[in-house]
C-alpha cells in the first residue's frame, strides 16, 4: 500500500516537471478557405494533436478583425454554429479535426479576399493543464472546399 502511494506520487511529479518550453501541440494539415470580394467570414481547418492534452483558447489572423473558436452542430434540422464555450478540449495525444461542418477556426471581419493558392498567417493560443498559455503561428494555405454553410 506504502509502496502504491510512492509510485503514484512518482509519476505525478514526473508530470509536474515536464518542461513548459518543449512544443507538446502539433497542428497538421491546415487550410482555409478560399473567400471572395465582399464576403465577411471563412472558416480554417487543421488537425490539432496535443500531447499532454490542452485547450485552443483563441486565434488571431491579420486577415480578419475577429477570430473565434467555433463548432457547428445540428439541432433538429438546423446546423447551427457557435463559439466554443472555454475553449476546445484537446485529450492528450488525441487527434482532433476541425473539419468543414464541425469544428473550425472562424475568421469574421475579413480585411480583403483571400484567393487560392496564397497563404495567410494564423495564431493560435493553446492553454495547458495548468492554465499556461503557448502559442503556434502557422502559414496557413487558402484552398478551395465544399462550402460550408453560415
Ligand atoms: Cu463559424
Amino acid at each position: 500500500m506504502k509502496l502504491k502511494t510512492i509510485i503514484a506520487a512518482a509519476a505525478l511529479a514526473t508530470t509536474f516537471i515536464a518542461p513548459a518550453i518543449a512544443q507538446t501541440v502539433e497542428v497538421k494539415d491546415a487550410w482555409v478557405r478560399t473567400s471572395v470580394q465582399g464576403q465577411k467570414a471563412t472558416g480554417a481547418f487543421m488537425k490539432i494533436t496535443a500531447k499532454d492534452g490542452a485547450k485552443l483558447v483563441s486565434g488571431s489572423s491579420p486577415v480578419a478583425g475577429v477570430t473565434e473558436i467555433h463548432e457547428m452542430k445540428m439541432e433538429g434540422d438546423v446546423m447551427k454554429m457557435r463559439a466554443v464555450e472555454g475553449g476546445l478540449d484537446l485529450p492528450a495525444g488525441k487527434t482532433v479535426e476541425l473539419k468543414p461542418g464541425g469544428y473550425h477556426v472562424m475568421l469574421m471581419d475579413l480585411k480583403a479576399a483571400l484567393p487560392k493558392d496564397s497563404t495567410i498567417p494564423l495564431t493560435l493560443v493553446f492553454k495547458d493543464a495548468k492554465g499556461a498559455e503557448s502559442k503556434v503561428e502557422l502559414k496557413v494555405p487558402v484552398a478551395t472546399a465544399p462550402m460550408h454553410s453560415h
